[in-house]
């Protein structure tokens, strides 16, 4: 095995599981000060996850040794969120001790998988961009791409969701309440950050003197690739008070005023905005964003400097990647320390920062595209304000766009085309999404500089398959070899294999033992029995309208009184599986999870239907209850309106696991048909241009419906109450939407889906075709590993090397 490091004390390679139950013995005893007799479980995790630190230490400092010594171009990944999950698994995965670790816990009388989901996730992200940035940290440092990743430390991550008849309650996370093991705390990296003041003037220069401030203090995970080959660091800042404690207020009894200071700056880290639907322009978000970009780009100023090179060099060893318009505060903030910290001038700096940064663009959805109130940013951010309109005005007169574009527009700072401007290369994430932003985002602007291209989002083979499904990761080394899990277009080679009916009897029999798993888990924690016979057919994302989970809800309706209608026919059994959390103030949204629960209730509890359908939705969807869905599904749904999906990755990770898709054209579900074949996507509905050509037929809805009895009746038989033990006002505007409101042309769609779903019995009908399918989408799915989108990022818009 290769090694990009020398001076390795814990050799991963000799490490048997007596020697790793020494190490676990040893941090028990003198890390958690606990005898083995009274070790409860948190403690035996604490043991076990110190003891694989240890591991992933060396080959940490190693990568970091490395890349100062050779004065290596680093990446900086600037995100709001990072989805990571659990890590303590993936750890040991990526280190080659998975078995070595369940082993050496077996010795100690423990249960490996016990342990690991004692672990609480870090769910410091929404949903589809946080995930992505977790998945990009892991190929960077598979791939040997020096980076760091740069966020948050919430202290609440992502809201917990529980159902209380059938509608979601919100309760907070609190996953530090326990210690964190993989973290290691830095108060020796501290910025201070400012907000408010004012403007003054300083041998003759503007500077900002801020009225507030407060203190990022870095907590640094090791982040380790697949082999332990190369190590990056994902640094979260915690907010701290920059003043001290006033003991002398304390002193004279007002102990409140005493700690004000303190809770004002850590408000700052204390929770994670969970919403992704509606930017709000909340002034703390506006200093969250503040806060982390300017922490980060002091210490990469900082290091930069401490590797001896000049300020205008920072090109040359810097790629600053701003994930979404969050940190595009990043523009104004490099500007303000090159010039009033570094002393530039206005243009060389322009020229600096452009060619460090980069933007990617997750959404096109107009409610979440980030602005400004002028009178906020400038309020929050005077000296940062001043710069954008410097900028723009810049912008202005070498450029003359077109009158209505430009950065600061009716008294909003448009984050999006400050992005844009700022930034050297910007970037969709997939080939639908990209071509729609240069179209319809920023045609004018990707007309006088062109510089929009495509990254295709994808996921890590390493957590999304190897780790989350191993009967079907050891089917797969067993086919074709080891190595794949870094190289994953090797997954081609299971291809030939499709046509050996002893292989997909295998491929089925992993299946069925992930379905088995996931039948018992739901039994237990949903209180609903399943058949594993049935097909598993799943939709887990946020609830959203253009996601269109309602399309799917309404179809299992039609569904369940088809079965009523014709109970004698041959019914393929399907067990609906829902998962998703709605923002805590998207009405529609948690209306639609009612229903979704209100339908479960009644169909689930039908003796008529019985096994033939079944609706299940386990409460609190987050990584760790996608590692246990997407293993075990047949079908994935991914109905989105066309246009509206960026990317999408949950749909990647369904058909590495050998489920194919039920979908629209939209996001990288294009690519994924594309490499996958018609013949293995149930394809249906509008595609993105049919969607706009449809809307402007004010009735589109209303036609639709009237076309078809089946919507019809669903229509109906909510509006009645049969859902809502016969209050027909529960969904009275749920109802009225579709007729009405239909923006997102659910009904529209309706009929092309269920046309596609009754292919979807047909095709699973046939046993031998079905696992031939699922195969295929598995033998198909190279593409999309992070990997490929990692080294495209590299090549095309970072220009880095990897080091190993
Ligand atoms: C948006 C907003 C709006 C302003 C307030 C706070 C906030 C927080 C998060 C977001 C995220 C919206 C963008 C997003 O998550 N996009 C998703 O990105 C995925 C990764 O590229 C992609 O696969 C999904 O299709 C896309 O919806």
């Amino acid at each position: 095995m290769g090694r990009a490091f020398d001076r390795l004390e814990h050799d991963v390679t000799e490490l048997t599981p007596t020697h790793l139950r020494a190490d676990i013995l040893r941090h028990l005893t003198f890390t958690l000060g606990k005898d083995a007799d009274h070790a409860s479980l948190y403690d035996w995790r604490m043991a076990l996850s110190f003891a694989i630190r240890d591991r992933i230490v060396e080959p940490w400092f190693a990568s970091t040794r490395k890349t100062w010594e050779t004065g290596h171009k680093r990446v900086y990944y600037l995100s709001m969120e990072f989805l990571i999950g659990r890590l303590l698994e993936d750890a040991t995965i990526n280190l080659g001790l998975r078995d070595i670790a369940e082993s050496a816990m077996a010795e100690l009388g423990q249960d490996f998988r016990a342990i690991v989901e004692d672990e609480p996730d870090a769910a410091l992200g929404n949903g589809g961009l946080g995930r992505l940035a977790a998945c990009f940290m892991e190929s960077m440092a598979t791939v040997g791409c020096p980076a760091y990743g740069y966020g948050i430390r919430y202290e609440h991550g992502l809201f917990r969701q529980r159902f209380e008849s059938g509608r979601q309650v919100e309760t907070p996370e609190d996953w530090l309440s326990q210690r964190h093991p993989w973290e290691f705390e830095r108060p020796e990296s501290a910025y201070t950050i400012g907000f408010k003041g004012e403007i003054i003037t300083r041998d003759g220069r503007e500077v900002w003197q801020p009225g507030e401030t407060v203190l990022a203090e870095a907590y640094d995970t090791p982040v380790i690739g697949w082999e332990g080959k190369w190590a990056n660091t994902l640094r979260l800042w915690g907010a701290k008070p920059t003043t001290q404690f006033d003991l002398e207020r304390f002193n004279r009894g007002d102990y409140a005023a005493a700690a004000e200071p303190e809770a004002l700056a850590r408000t700052l880290s204390r929770v994670l905005y969970p919403d992704d639907t509606t930017y709000q322009g909340k002034e703390l978000r506006l200093k969250q964003e503040f806060f982390l970009t300017s922490a980060a780009l002091q210490d990469i100023l900082r290091r930069h400097l401490a590797g001896g090179y000049a300020v205008a060099d920072l090109p040359r060893h810097v790629a600053i990647q701003m994930n979404d318009t969050h940190p595009a505060i990043a523009g104004p903030e490099l500007m303000r320390l090159l010039m009033d910290e570094h002393g530039m001038e206005f243009d060389p700096a322009m020229e600096v920062a452009r060619a460090c940064l980069g933007y990617t663009n997750h959404t096109l959805l107009p409610e979440a595209l980030e602005r400004w109130a002028t009178y906020t940013f400038g309020n929050v951010l005077p000296r940062h304000m001043q710069i954008v309109e410097r900028i723009d005005s810049w912008h202005r007169r070498t450029f003359h766009p077109p009158h209505y574009v430009g950065i600061v527009k009716h008294h909003e700072v448009r984050m999006g085309e400050l992005a844009f401007i700022m930034a050297h290369k910007v970037n969709g994430v997939s080939a639908l999404h990209s071509d729609l932003v240069k179209q319809n985002l920023f045609p004018e602007l990707e007309k006088l500089h062109p510089r929009i291209i495509n990254e295709t989002n994808g996921v890590t083979p390493r957590r999304w398959l190897k780790m989350c499904n191993r009967p079907l990761a050891g089917l797969i080394t067993d086919t074709i070899g080891a190595g794949w899990e870094a190289d994953l277009d090797r997954l081609k080679e299971l291809e030939p294999h499709v046509a050996d009916a002893g292989f997909l009897t295998a491929f089925g029999a992993a299946k069925r033992q992930n379905k088995q798993a996931l039948a018992g888990w739901m039994q237990a924690h949903c209180g609903v029995s399943v058949s594993a016979d049935a097909l598993f057919d799943v939709q887990v994302k946020r609830i959203h309208e253009y996601k269109r989970q309602l399309l799917n809800i309404l179809e299992t309706i039609a569904r369940w009184h088809d079965i009523r209608q014709n109970p004698e026919k041959d019914w393929v059994p399907r067990v609906k599986i829902f998962g998703g959390k709605a923002a805590p103030g998207y009405v529609v949204a948690k209306e639609i999870i009612h229903l979704i629960n209100d339908v479960a209730a009644v169909v689930n509890a039908d003796p008529l239907v019985g096994d033939r359908l079944k609706v299940v939705y386990p409460p609190n969807y987050n990584v760790s209850l996608a590692e246990r869905l997407i293993p075990a599904a047949d079908l994935s749904e991914q109905i989105s309106t066309a246009g509206k999906e960026a990317s999408g990755t949950g749909n990647m990770k369904f058909m590495m696991n050998g489920a194919p898709t039920i979908g629209t054209l939209d996001g990288a579900n294009v690519e994924i048909l594309q490499e996958v074949g018609a013949d293995n996507f149930f394809l249906f509905g509008l595609t993105a241009e049919e969607v706009v050509k449809r809307r402007a037929n004010p009735d589109h809805a209303r036609d639709a419906i009237l076309a078809s009895q089946s919507l019809q009746d669903v229509l109906q038989m909510i509006a009645e109450g049969r859902f809502s033990e016969g209050d027909p006002s529960r969904y009275h505007q749920l109802v009225h939407r579709v007729w009405h409101h239909d923006y997102f042309l659910v009904a529209a769609d309706f009929d092309a889906y269920r046309a596609a779903q009754a292919e979807v019995d047909t095709a699973y009908a046939d046993r031998m075709r079905w696992l031939r399918m699922a195969a295929l989408n598995t033998a198909r799915s190279g593409f999309f590993s992070s990997d490929r989108t990692i080294r495209g990022y590299m090549a095309d818009v970072w220009s880095v090397e990897p080091a190993l």
